[in-house]
């Protein structure tokens, strides 16, 4: 059968049987076109029956959270673990609490987890979880109740040699630690279970600094193909989380100007760049809104969101050379890739999971901007929680610069693969193809070498 045909029959069974879930099929799409090249090299792959089985989940683990609030009232979410492909290694991948999560939301984080833990080149599987629960505006206590009934259920189904989760968005080192408190209570064991823990009992340096790190590292080695560099560049950052907070910091490290950072209600905008200790205050310390720091820096505006009702975000259509992405999927939209054309940005560089939509994506490539991919460009933070799984496993606690050297030699191997791989297929730059074609490489020998399970 011709590749053209396969994907287009797996896709129409991914329509049809996971109704509603569009942006797991988003993802799968992007995917399965960029293998067109390799599937017609290579017929092994059909042969094997491979597309078929890499888009359904090897399990799926779906429960009811119940907790009970502050004032007594007892609340039900629904929690989720994806556990979709463990050919190269244990499961792995992050945890999200945010209303807006899905069965749908799950799966895509899952499937792009599979080829972004194996373009690390280590031996990671690919999973993701998380609940639709709403974090903000909850006390510390409603939060730890809630991480306590959602781990009282998710216990029966990790293992640190089976799958072990992290964070992800609205879940950070707080909700980690009581995460990781009810699963020792349950168990009675101390074992390297979850990723992100506190310093004093199991975690990595340089964990929390990863993925923003990881992003800006990336990033530089893009552009020095080019004989450029981050330096003296502009860069729009969005998001003001783990992701935003730490790409912010390195972009200062590397002599570039962070100058923006934004939340689901604004956009702040510094020409000189954003004030990151003010920033951290706000967003690490008393978890408030962006609002807030735009009453403490004078020299800032700050953009609500209400001021793009077209489907556009202010963020992208500040002036900017290079655009960091970095909060949450399908928030750099068509309206935006055109305004960052149009004031001159060369490259975009995807910190959050998928945050660019295909009709960008595509203006993005017809237009020859540089586009760094989340899977690859935001790979930092799940190769340094092996790095942590690693550690906890020799029982070792390794320096900040071990971990940071580390860190900055596996980004620019992930660069090397995906650019080497672009190469090799006659799309050179184009990181896209070369990292899905790469990390799926990979991970479908593995399933070829382990038959058909
Ligand atoms: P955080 O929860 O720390 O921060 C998320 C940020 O994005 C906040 O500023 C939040 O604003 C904003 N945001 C989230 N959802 C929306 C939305 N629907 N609309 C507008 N803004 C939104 O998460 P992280 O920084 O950890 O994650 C950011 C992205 O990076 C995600 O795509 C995640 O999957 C990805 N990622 C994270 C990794 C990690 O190690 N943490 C690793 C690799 C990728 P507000 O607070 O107002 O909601
Ligand atoms: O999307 C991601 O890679 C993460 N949220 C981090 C996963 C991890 O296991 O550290």
């Amino acid at each position: 059968m011709p590749s053209s045909k396969k994907i287009e029959d797996v896709l129409k069974y991914i329509r049809e049987c996971s109704p509603g879930q569009d942006e797991f099929y988003q993802a799968t799409a992007e995917v399965l076109d960029s293998l067109r090249p390799l599937l017609n090299e290579d017929p092994k792959y059909l042969e094997h029956n491979v597309l078929d089985r890499i888009v359904v989940p090897e399990r799926t683990i779906i429960f009811r959270v119940t907790w009970v609030d502050d004032a007594g009232k007892v609340h039900v979410n629904v929690g989720y673990r994806v556990q979709f492909n463990s050919t190269i290694g244990p499961y792995k991948g992050g945890l999200r609490f945010h209303p807006t999560v899905s069965l749908g939301t799950v799966k895509f984080l899952g499937f792009e987890q599979i080829f972004k833990n194996a373009l690390t080149g280590l031996q990671i599987g690919g999973a993701k979880g998380g609940s639709n629960f709403n974090p903000k505006g909850k006390s510390d206590n409603e939060i730890m109740k809630f991480c306590q009934a959602f781990m009282t259920e998710l216990y029966h189904h990790i293992g640190k040699h089976k799958d072990v989760p992290a964070g992800d968005i609205g879940v950070g080192a707080r909700e980690i630690g009581y995460l990781f408190g009810q699963y020792k209570r349950l168990t009675g064991e101390f074992d390297g279970v979850l990723t992100g823990k506190g310093l004093n009992w199991g975690g990595s340096k340089a964990r929390k600094e990863a993925t923003g790190y990881g992003s800006v590292y990336f990033a530089e080695n893009f552009l020095n193909v080019y004989d450029k560099s981050l330096k003296g560049k502009r860069c729009a950052v969005s998001g003001s989380g783990n992701v935003a907070i730490y790409t912010i910091e390195k972009l200062y490290e590397m002599g570039a100007i962070p100058v923006s950072c934004s939340d689901s209600k604004g956009t702040i905008y510094r020409e000189k760049g954003i004030d990151l200790k003010a920033l951290k205050a706000i967003k690490e310390i008393h978890h408030a809104s962006l609002e807030e720091y735009a009453t403490v820096d004078c020299e800032c505006s700050y953009i609500p969101v209400s001021k793009y009702p077209e489907g556009g975000h202010a963020v992208w259509h500040l002036p900017c050379d290079v655009a960091f992405p970095s909060a949450t999927q399908n928030e750099l939209t068509l309206i935006d890739a055109k305004a960052l054309k149009e004031n001159g940005c060369i490259l975009i560089n995807e910190g959050a999971n998928m945050p660019t939509t295909p009709d960008a994506l595509e203006f993005i490539k017809e237009n020859g901007i540089l586009f760094s991919p989340g899977k690859a460009a935001n790979a930092g933070g799940v190769a340094t929680s092996q790095l942590e799984m690693s550690q906890n496993a020799s029982m070792a606690q390794w320096s900040f610069e071990e971990v940071d050297i580390k860190l900055r030699t596996i980004m620019q191997n992930i660069f090397k693969t995906a650019y080497e791989t672009s190469k090799e297929f006659d799309c050179e730059g184009d990181l896209v193809t070369g990292a899905n074609i790469a990390g799926f490489r990979k991970v479908a020998d593995s399933m070829i070498d382990q038959g058909a399970v």
